[in-house]
Parts: C-alpha cells; structure tokens; sequence
C-alpha cells in the first residue's frame, strides 16, 4: 500500500464517518506518516477548504498517558473543521468524537523569524480558549505515532471563545472541560509542556521547518491540558480556561 492510497483510505473514512483499520507497518515512519497527512489534507483543499491554522498534540503528560505515545505531534486545522462558539456539532458527521480543552492562539503577523519565548508576544494578537473535537478514524481510537499523524492528528473540529489581548496570563491558570454541567476533567495550563506560550513556540518551529506559513489571521491549537472525553448525543460541552471565558458546543443527532 503506498503513500497516495492510505491517504484517500483516511480520507474516505472521514467523509463518510467509518473506522477504518490501522496501518502499522505500512507506514515506514514519521517523514512517511507526515506525507500522508500532507496528501489527507490536500484532498480536503482539493474540495474546496482552506488551511487556517495548526494544531500540537501530546503537549501534556494526561493526553500522551491516555493515548500510549511519547511525542509531541501536529496537524493542519481547516475552514470546515472550524465550529462557532454556541454552535451545534452533529454527531452523525463523526465517527466516536471526544472533545478537549485547548488554548488557541491567533496570529498577528506573518512570521518569517525563528520564534522563542521572549519574541512570541510580537506574534500573538489574541489568546482563547478552545474546545478541540479529534475523531480518530481508527477503530476504537486506538493508533501508533505514525498512524495518528497520518490521520492528521485525529483533526476534526475546532471552537474558540472570545479572543482576549495577547498580553493577558495564560500560564498556571485553571482549565477546565465541562460536560453538562458537570467538570469531567481539569488541569492547570502549565501541563501544556510547563507553559503554553511553548506551545506556540513549538508550532512556530515546526512550521517553519516543514514549509507551512503562517500569517496573520492563522490559529495556533496548543495541545489538550487534560486527557479527552467521549461526546455523545444532547451533551452540552464546555471549557474554561482562568480569565479568558468559556467556549460551548451542543451535540446533536
Ligand atoms: C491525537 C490528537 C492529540 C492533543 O491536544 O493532544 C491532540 C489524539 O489524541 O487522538 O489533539
Ligand atoms: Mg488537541
């Protein structure tokens, strides 16, 4: 099986919301599994998308427990994956959702430099909260490395609260994922490797060293801080994060 067909596979999966199974050794390694999420994503810019930001995973210590891999990973983040706040997300278009709590980061200007922690802020023009929505499709949400970033990162949907200035706190503030009122999970945002602002860092590294711009207007998804939760049909899901609001889906059928 080559590159070109495990990425239309990934791609069916998702448009039509079945598993599909995971391809382990056909995958060579993780240049290999990056070239397919660049072919996955393609189909989807072929019918139309458009890029629109970029995602971390496994930037927590809770997200890499809850899924058996050790490496930060990312993903492209497109229009069609982009949910409004309040907005409804029906289930049907989705194979087994589970949302997370995120901080998103939205982009000030085009970076053309190397990006460290003490010139981030000059790239940043707001911060927010965000629920991010990863479907898996493999079955039973079960991958390696490389099969999870074929599958660009399980990328499948995304809501941001308000945005706020870039200069407010995002480090050591409580972040939490509410289902129906209830907080399912919660964890400071330091657990988003020790500061979240690293996360950003990181994307703006990684993003330059494979080719991908990013400019004003891009979004930047950090990495869940706590592990991720099934949804299921009429759940309200909600996240909080300390001084920056809230953001809500409503499942639907
Ligand atoms: C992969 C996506 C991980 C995060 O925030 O850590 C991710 C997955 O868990 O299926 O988005
Ligand atoms: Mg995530």
């Amino acid at each position: 099986m080559n590159n070109t067909e495990i990425a239309s596979q990934l791609d069916k999966a998702a448009k039509e919301s079945v598993a599909i199974t995971q391809f382990g050794k056909n995958i060579a390694d993780l240049a290999a599994a990056y070239d397919i999420q660049k072919l996955v994503v393609e189909q989807r810019y072929a019918r139309g998308e458009r890029f629109v930001g970029l995602k971390l995973g496994f930037t927590s210590k809770a997200k890499m427990v809850q899924m058996g891999v050790q490496d930060l990973i990312w993903g492209r983040l497109t229009d069609k994956m982009h949910y409004e706040n309040e907005g409804v997300l029906h289930i049907s278009n989705f194979i087994h959702p589970r949302a997370e709590p995120e901080i998103a980061f939205l982009i000030k200007e085009t970076i053309e430099e190397v990006v460290t922690l003490d010139n981030a802020l000059q790239y940043i023009d707001s911060v927010a909260v965000a629920l991010e929505i990863i479907d898996s499709r493999y079955q039973n949400f079960k991958f390696s490395l490389e099969d999870v970033i074929a599958d660009n990162c399980s990328s499948a949907g995304f809501a941001v609260g308000e945005w706020q200035p870039a200069t407010i706190n995002v480090r050591d503030i409580l972040v939490q994922l509410i289902i129906n009122g209830e907080v399912v999970e919660q964890d400071s945002s330091n657990a988003i490797l020790g500061n979240p602002l690293e996360a950003f860092v990181a994307a703006a590294r990684l993003a330059r060293a494979n080719g991908e711009t990013l400019q004003k207007g891009a979004i930047i998804l950090a990495g869940a801080a706590t592990p991720a939760v099934f949804l299921k049909e009429n759940d309200k899901v909600t996240a909080t994060a300390e001084g920056l609001g809230s953001v809500t889906l409503y499942v639907s059928q």
